[in-house]
C-alpha cells in the first residue's frame, strides 16, 4: 500500500483522541424511501435492516410495540476506546411502557446494552422517563431523569459518556449527570438494535432519527 494512502486511511479510521473534534459514528435520519432499509448517512455505512412491525412515511418510522425493530450490523468494526460517546434520538410516544414490554429500548448496543438509550416507566407506570446506560472497562453507570415523555409530543434525548461523567439531556436541558469514570467502551458483539432488545422491550412510538457521535 502506498504510504500516503495508508496514512490517510489510518487517519480516516482512527481520528486522534483529544483533538476536540466530534465525528459521526452513525446517523440514521429515517427519511428513506425504502421501507426495508434505514440508511446511515455517516462515514461508517452502518445501514439498518427493518424487521417486523415498522412503517415509514419517508420522514419518521412508526414502531408497533410488538415486533418492530431495526437491526444494524458492522458497528464492532468501528473503534471507540476512550473517546466520549453520545447516543441520541428524537422520539414521540403516547403510551407509557406497559408490563408486556417493561420498557422501550430505543438504541441498544450489544452485548448487554454496552451503551443504551431507553424509555422507562416510573411512578406505578404513570409516567415515562429517559434512561442512559454505559458499561465501560471500569464500571457501569445508569441515569433515569427528565420530564414525562408520554405526551404525544416530540422529544430529543441525549446520553453522553466522557472520561469523568455520564450526562442525560432532554430537549436541550441537562436533567441528570453523575461523576463517574466508566472507562473505555468496546463493542464486542453485533448488532446494534433500534427499537428493541433482541426480541423484547419493544418500542411503541415514532422515531424521527437516531445517531451516535464520538468525541
Ligand atoms: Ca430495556
Ligand atoms: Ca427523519
Amino acid at each position: 500500500m502506498h504510504s500516503a494512502f495508508a496514512l490517510a486511511l489510518t487517519a480516516a479510521l482512527a481520528p486522534a483522541a483529544g483533538d476536540g473534534g466530534t465525528t459521526t459514528f452513525a446517523d440514521w435520519e429515517m427519511n428513506d424511501s425504502s421501507s426495508s432499509t434505514v440508511s446511515d448517512s455517516g462515514p461508517n455505512d452502518l445501514d439498518g435492516t427493518v424487521k417486523g412491525g415498522v412503517t415509514s412515511d419517508g420522514e419518521v418510522l412508526t414502531f408497533d410495540g410488538k415486533s418492530g425493530q431495526v437491526v444494524v450490523k458492522g458497528a464492532t468494526k468501528v473503534p471507540i476506546g476512550s473517546r466520549p460517546v453520545t447516543v441520541s434520538a428524537r422520539l414521540k410516544i403516547d403510551d407509557v411502557p406497559g408490563t408486556d414490554v417493561g420498557d422501550y429500548d430505543i438504541v441498544r448496543a450489544t452485548p448487554g446494552g454496552t451503551f443504551r438509550l431507553e424509555v422507562v416507566a416510573r411512578k406505578q407506570r404513570k409516567i415515562a422517563q429517559a434512561l442512559c446506560f454505559f458499561n465501560g472497562s471500569i464500571t457501569k453507570a445508569n441515569l433515569v431523569a427528565g420530564p414525562n415523555l408520554d405526551d404525544d409530543a416530540w422529544h430529543t434525548l441525549e446520553c453522553t459518556k466522557t472520561d469523568n461523567a455520564v450526562t442525560l439531556v432532554v430537549d436541550g436541558n441537562q436533567v441528570s449527570s453523575k461523576s463517574v469514570k466508566v472507562g473505555n467502551i468496546t463493542l464486542t458483539k453485533e448488532p446494534i438494535y433500534i427499537g428493541s432488545k433482541n426480541g423484547g422491550d419493544w418500542f411503541k412510538g415514532q422515531l424521527d432519527w437516531a445517531r451516535i457521535d464520538l468525541g
